[in-house]
């Protein structure tokens, strides 16, 4: 496939590649763990970035060298406490190959780990504190940073993909999906109506990671406390709340992304308690009015728009998301939507643990 050592010798790394493994199961890019010469722990991470998801990688590479550099200056460890990237020996920050693929590498922070689901309350609450703790520590970087993926999170640009999507019916799956699909439309309105609050500015305009899922923090493997957000592929500018919501989706939930046994699938309100609780102990002095009258919502809206991606994905032959099998988006639409209707249930008791908690 391709010669991954000749692409590593091309990044000021401080030894010759010796090993270079497939790390995680990231659903965008393929990720490497790189061993160097005479070390045996690993000290790389060499990533082929989707140029089709992220069509100016030049520009997401710069947004994260931005960012992360704002960050190194206001930490104790700049070195564990975010991402550093290693450019190439040309002093790029990515490298691309002759069949057009973008490369990046950055140092592996060791001694960590991470989680693709909260087990116990205590790891919510840390990963509360770590998304709080990177909002606290981007909020006074005010360089533009580019919008590596148009609309991302934006459901009224979503809506526009879905109707061409459905429309054009490219796998003719439509007609099976009446009840899915139905679950899209019941709720459009009100998203666009929660949309709207961030589009008039009545809801601010922050640096958002916009892809807080659990497996996206690390951990200190001595003591469990929360070290950095990774993953910062997608930071760009918009709403907190897509932050928010995206990491309830995934800390929240009793049971698997793709769990096909919808019994386990559930929000769990103590995780929820404890992940705000570790958030709004940095952040709460931080937040408008607006953001936490949605915070609660912000789970909603975010795991609403994850149904709406893997079943459009579904639809349009399962072209974005890798899949592990034929019907994996329709599994992971269905997990999702019982996740959205269990946090429906729940949305008063979860504002009324907000309004305690600010
Ligand atoms: C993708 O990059 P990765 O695999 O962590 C996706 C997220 C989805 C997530 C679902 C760029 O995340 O938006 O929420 O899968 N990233 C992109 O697990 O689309
Ligand atoms: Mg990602």
């Amino acid at each position: 496939m391709y010669n991954l050592q000749d692409i590593a010798a091309k990044f000021a790394l401080r030894g010759t590649a010796t090993t270079i493994k497939p790390l995680g199961e990231g659903f965008i890019n393929d990720t490497l763990l790189v061993c160097v010469d005479g070390e045996e722990r690993p000290s790389y991470i060499l990533q082929r970035k989707n140029h089709i998801v992220f069509p100016d990688v030049p520009a997401m590479m710069q947004n994260i060298k931005m960012v992360t550099e704002h960050i190194k200056k206001k930490v104790a460890d700049p070195l564990r406490e975010t991402l550093t990237v290693i450019p190439t020996k040309d002093g790029a920050l990515y490298y691309k190959d002759a069949d057009g693929n973008f490369w990046a590498v950055c140092l592996y922070i060791g001694d960590t780990m991470s989680y693709t689901k909260a087990d116990t309350p205590e790891i919510a609450y840390q990963g509360g504190l770590g998304l709080g703790q990177f909002h606290k520590l981007v909020s006074d970087f005010k360089e533009p940073l580019t919008e590596v993926i148009k609309g991302f999170h934006n459901i009224r640009w979503r809506f526009q993909q879905w109707d061409e999507t459905l429309a054009n019916d490219p796998a003719g799956r439509v007609k099976d999906l009446t009840e899915e699909i139905g679950w899209i439309e019941s709720r459009r309105a009100q998203m666009l109506d929660f949309w709207k609050k961030f589009e008039d500015g009545i809801i601010p305009t922050r640096v958002t990671h916009n892809d807080t899922k659990i497996s996206n923090f690390l951990f200190n493997a001595s003591d469990g406390t929360l070290l950095c957000a990774i993953d910062l592929d997608t930071m760009m500018s918009s709403t907190m709340l897509n932050d928010t919501g995206d990491a309830l989706r995934s800390y929240t939930n009793t049971g698997e992304e793709d769990d096909k046994d919808l019994s386990k699938v559930s929000m769990s309100i103590d995780m929820f308690t404890a992940y705000m609780k570790g958030y709004l102990s940095k952040m709460s002095k931080d937040l408008t009015e607006s953001e936490i009258e949605y915070l609660a919502f912000s789970g909603i809206y975010i795991t609403y728009e994850q149904v709406l991606r893997f079943l459009m994905d579904y639809i349009d032959g399962d072209k974005y998301y890798k899949i592990k099998y034929p019907e994996h988006n329709l599994v992971r639409t269905k997990a999702q939507y019982k996740l959205l209707t269990s946090m429906e249930e729940q949305l008063p008791e979860m504002n009324a643990i907000i309004r305690k908690l600010i």
